[in-house]
């Protein structure tokens, strides 16, 4: 049987993340206390599969060595973080990086930026423990929602021949859901004035 690429250290992901998803679970508790209101609606963690990261490794010319999967590869541990309204990913941005064991490492912030296809969504590298490292998706559900059909539509073949129109029509739809998106967090601050 071939070796692991993360060598002897696919455990130490695991409980890695575990710890990351229970500290989230943490600040969501804090938060919810304070304000009332859950701000995430849901929360998935995953270690990276051994095809994937070898696939990664390969795509970005590193040797599929476990100091590729564990130190130049940053997203061996993925967690996402989908929340209801954009403030609340600001929020616990803001929380997780003033924990003692989370540090940032890189920070892409596509919802400010957002890419030319119309991905929105909050990176966050963290080194975890000074160990390991982890990336944190920060999304709202109308971003994840897009995010999941964009991907399924890119492995799609058939839709080669419409791509321009198609590429498009997924952009409108991103930025459509994003005005809905910011319409929602008025909505919410008005009647949290109340
Ligand atoms: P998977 O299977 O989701 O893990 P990187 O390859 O991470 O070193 P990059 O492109 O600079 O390089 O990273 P970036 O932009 O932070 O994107 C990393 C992840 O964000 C991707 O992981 C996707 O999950 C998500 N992502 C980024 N751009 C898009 C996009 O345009 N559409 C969708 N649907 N998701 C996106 P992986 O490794 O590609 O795959």
């Amino acid at each position: 049987m071939e070796e692991s690429i993360y060598g002897n250290h696919k455990k130490d992901l695991e409980e890695a993340m575990h710890e990351l998803l229970a500290m989230i679970s943490g600040i969501r508790a804090e938060i919810t206390e304070e304000t009332g209101m859950d701000p995430v609606e849901h929360l998935l963690g995953r270690v990276k599969a051994e095809n994937s990261m070898r696939e990664k490794c390969r795509r970005k010319g590193l040797p599929e060595t476990q100091d590729s999967a564990l130190n130049e590869i940053h997203d061996a541990i993925g967690l996402r973080i989908v929340c209801a309204f954009i403030d609340d990913i600001y929020t616990i941005r803001d929380r997780l990086l003033a924990l003692p064991d989370i540090e940032s490492f890189e920070e892409k912030d596509y919802i400010r930026h957002v890419k030319s296809n119309g991905y929105r969504s909050y990176h966050l590298i963290i080194r975890y423990r000074g160990t390991w490292f982890a990336e944190i998706q920060l999304r709202t559900i109308s971003m994840d929602t897009w995010a999941a059909l964009e991907h399924h539509l890119k492995y799609k073949r058939e839709l080669k021949g419409n791509n321009a129109l198609i590429v498009r029509e997924l952009k409108r739809c991103a930025d459509e859901l994003a005005s809905t998106d910011e319409s929602m967090q008025t909505l919410r601050d008005m009647i949290r004035d109340l």
